[in-house]
């Protein structure tokens, strides 16, 4: 019985993993989407999740459950595609596990064993959302949320946020570093950028009041710093602010390591807005100056991403986040997004397209009234087209 109750599961855990994933049909010009998400709960290890010793757990139970795996890191190293995963086990306390593939889009499988981060604090309680930054001092760092309990009040739910950085050259030994010090109280979202700024570390940042409300903290911030080994910022700007109205209105913050094109820094951040259902996370778009990465020059308007149907459901509902992202030799582009808190998805498009998007899409001009004339102006440039060609037939 035991065994016949190992086996169904194991082929369970064998079909998903080595399921081939297809695009969708859904279409928008900028991205294809993949038709099933290339992590999920279910493919975490069995012995992950079930003592398989016989005498201990007659019963085959889950001793130790996943309840999602989501928001990843992503890296291409040595030829293979490594996504560094937010997994949440049934007690709510996440960690980091690396699942390896030569596919970009589907065969992920989870190294044997999760990522074991040296304990230096011991107030941590969690930790999640590792972005995965080459950096071109030689090391791949990973800067992520480490996150305690407010002690300053008796809220259970009051904690507070911190970006953690740690450092590998194989993804399997990673270099814990001291947290990130900033004058912010909490900080989320943090990405560490992939090349020197004036000789110094750079990090895109998202101070905030509270651990939910990010208050006076006005958007995606941005700093430099000395010496990643005691990494401080001592000047935080506000590079991407926050707009009445508009994807990013209750917050933002960054998502993916920029990347690098000949244009500029393509950044794929995610914005908030609140609303009656509660927050809505989608992810959008923005660049800056390649010589000067706090410099945003282009930021089309709206969404790039939303939850569509099913990704609109799941433990955190009405939620897209991405951190990160893979850019391919030849240019295609891989967007890992999670939806809902729950599982993680692709997207595919390619460094040309994400150019022309970012370029040529026009920026939100804030009001209705605005709006209409900008689609108006689409509207009548392309009846002139249509007439022309004589599209009605
Ligand atoms: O639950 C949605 C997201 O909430 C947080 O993002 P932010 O700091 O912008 O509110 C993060 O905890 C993230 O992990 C989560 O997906």
């Amino acid at each position: 019985m035991f065994n016949e109750l190992y086996e169904k599961q194991l082929k369970k855990y064998i079909k998903i993993t080595k399921r081939k994933n297809e695009k969708t049909d859904f279409y928008n010009g900028i991205y294809d989407k993949y038709k099933y998400p290339v992590l999920t709960r279910e493919h975490i290890p069995l012995f992950w999740k079930y003592d398989l010793d016989k005498e201990s757990n007659p019963f085959f139970m889950e001793r130790l459950g996943v309840n999602c795996v989501f928001n990843a890191g992503a890296i291409k190293l040595n030829g293979k595609y490594y996504i560094i995963a937010r997994v949440e086990g049934n007690d709510r306390k996440s960690f980091f596990a690396v699942a390896v593939s030569d596919s970009p889009v589907d065969g992920f499988e989870f190294m044997d064993y999760p990522v074991q981060l040296q304990d230096i604090d011991k107030e941590e309680v969690n930790v999640y959302d590792m972005r995965i930054t080459q950096h071109e001092d030689g090391y791949i760092y990973g800067v992520f949320c480490s996150e305690s309990k407010d002690k300053s009040t008796d809220d259970l739910s009051s904690a507070i946020a911190q970006a953690g950085i740690v450092r590998t050259k194989d993804l399997i030994n990673w270099e814990r570093l001291p947290n990130l010090k900033t004058s912010s109280n909490q900080q989320r979202n943090v990405v560490l950028h992939p090349e020197f700024v004036d000789g110094k570390y750079a990090f895109y940042t998202r101070p905030q009041d509270g651990f939910i409300k990010t208050g006076s903290g006005g958007g995606i911030g941005y700093g430099l710093c000395e010496d990643i080994k005691n990494a401080v910022i001592e000047k935080e700007i506000i590079v991407n602010s926050r707009k009445y109205h508009t994807i990013t209105e209750s917050k933002n913050g960054a998502g993916a390591v920029p990347i690098k094109t000949s244009k500029g820094w393509i950044h794929i951040a995610h914005g908030v807005r609140n609303t009656a259902a509660g927050l809505r996370y989608v992810i959008y778009v923005f660049a800056t100056d390649i010589n000067d990465p706090s410099k945003v020059i282009a930021e089309p308007s709206g969404y790039f991403i939303a939850p569509k149907e099913e990704e609109r459901i799941g433990d955190v509902s009405n939620v897209v986040f991405t951190n990160g992202v893979i850019v391919d030799d030849n240019n295609d582009v891989y967007i890992y997004y999670a939806s809902s808190d729950t599982r993680l998805h692709v997207a595919k498009t390619t460094i040309e397209k994400l150019v022309d998007y970012t370029f040529n899409t026009p920026s939100d001009p804030l009001r209705s009234v605005l709006c209409v004339k900008q689609r108006s102006e689409l509207i009548s440039k392309n009846l002139e087209i249509i007439r022309r060609m004589n599209y009605y037939g």
